[in-house]
């Protein structure tokens, strides 16, 4: 048996923070009720909040230019469970992992499913992977993979994508995100329209094997490996594809896949009215695709798009409801950490967003009010929440300083202990 935090450990760091804590929240609370706001509500809301951690997450990433591993990192996809279990167990926002094949693939699918039973995680979306070569692979993925040239190379990225349903099939999955990196670095190089048909041919057969009950996922990207053309590099040509493909197909809003400063809350706004929106990879950027923590760079942004799916959800009702996922690459912290910090994080702005007043703002947005109307957005943001997720966390069994309670348990130096470095330890990545 491996090591794991014991809730009693947790429970029993929880002790001397929780006077502190429903000292903060009986605060917080009396102020939000003079603006009408049931704090117990809106603690209920956050209990229910889940976000998917991605399995390759729960190793150290990597630039282009090298990678730096930490101690005790998970070495296979048993490994990178128990790290997202530990995860799910300390920030209670986690329940459900989101994997990645070839990486994570394994022999015996009933073996895996125990194991993330024993942490009581569930599977999001399952991810394919034709972005790299795997050992002894009869074709190669270089000159692109849905959308080579040629058709052996384009069979074999469509039946791997059909090999990750049916693995994804037998772990309870119901959503294969399609991501790749497809397209050209140099004018002349691929006939435009010509890429786009070949996709587009290739994503019908994949379409064609998805289960009734399940979805695919379209994930657009800018630019990366492709630097001159993408194939699937913007919000409008997934949301044609999804339009081509049917109803199961969706468009995934990864928040670094964008050119900087474009309106991202504007494009969940539009894909949602159109009945497009998938989900989305959380994290955050300075510059481009950089995969860094949830919310560490751009709070705001996250909080005017949880704005945009909070009013989405007002109008669509219960059957909104999107995949969230967190997609980051930490290069220089401690992965479990991050994945805590980025969830809560993802989980703040959805909470700081159902504190804004509809009504007010509806009625400030009719008389063309720009100032009260913008404040009211502002007021939201700039409440601090904190001590509504910290309670929530506490009496969802979770600890209420997730990152000192991980650090006290020794988790890592016991994993540092358990997981000798290994040859073959299956990838991480950036995605
Ligand atoms: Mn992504």
């Amino acid at each position: 048996m491996t090591f794991r935090i014991s809730d009693d450990f947790v429970q029993s760091h929880n002790q001397s923070r929780v006077a502190d804590l429903q000292s903060d929240f009986d605060a917080l609370g009396s102020k939000l009720a003079r603006n009408g706001v049931d704090i117990e509500a809106l603690t209920l809301r956050a209990q229910g909040f889940a976000v998917a951690t991605p399995s390759w997450g729960a190793g150290t990433g990597g630039t282009r230019f090298a990678r730096f591993p930490g101690v005790g990192e998970p070495r296979n996809v048993f490994e990178k469970l128990d790290d997202c279990g530990t995860v799910n167990q300390l920030s209670q926002a986690t329940p459900t992992v989101s994997l990645h094949f070839p990486w994570d693939k394994v022999s015996d699918a009933k073996e895996l499913k125990q194991h993330a039973d024993s942490w009581k995680l569930g599977f999001d979306a399952v991810n394919s992977n034709t972005f790299q070569n795997q050992p002894n692979q009869a074709e190669s993925y270089k000159f692109g993979s849905l959308t080579n040239q040629s058709a052996a190379v384009r069979d074999l990225a469509v039946a791997h994508n059909i090999e990750c349903i049916e693995l994804g099939k037998a772990l309870g999955s119901k959503a294969l995100t399609v991501w790749v990196g497809d397209g050209g670095n140099f004018p002349g190089q691929l006939n435009l329209r010509g890429a786009l048909e070949r996709y587009l041919d290739s994503l019908k057969q994949i379409y064609q094997a998805l289960p009734d009950d399940w979805q695919v996922f379209l994930e657009h990207k800018l630019f990366e490996p492709a630097f001159y053309t993408t194939v699937i590099a913007d919000w409008g040509t997934s949301f044609a594809c999804a339009q081509q493909l049917g109803d199961k197909a969706k468009c995934l809003v990864d928040l670094g896949h964008h050119a900087p400063n474009t309106n991202i809350e504007m494009i969940v706004a539009r894909l949602v009215q159109f009945g497009k929106l998938a989900g989305f990879h959380f994290n955050d950027s300075k510059y481009g695709d950089d995969d860094l923590d949830s919310g560490s760079i751009n709070p705001f942004q996250l909080f005017l798009i949880f704005n945009e799916l909070v009013d989405a959800e007002i109008r669509e009702g219960s059957s909104f409801n999107p995949a969230y996922m967190l997609d980051q690459s930490h290069n220089v912290t401690d992965p479990i950490e991050s994945l805590m910090g980025s969830a809560i994080e993802v989980q703040r702005a959805f909470v700081q967003a159902s504190l804004v007043d509809r009504d007010q703002l509806a009625a400030y947005q009719a008389s063309n009010d720009v100032m009260m109307a913008a404040r009211t957005l502002r007021r939201a943001f700039q409440t601090d929440v904190t001590p509504i997720l910290d309670m929530a966390r506490f009496r969802s069994g979770g600890a209420i300083d997730m990152i000192n309670c991980y650090r006290e348990s020794g988790y890592r130096q016991q994993k540092a202990e358990e997981r000798p470095a290994s040859k073959n330890a299956s990838g991480s990545g950036i995605v």
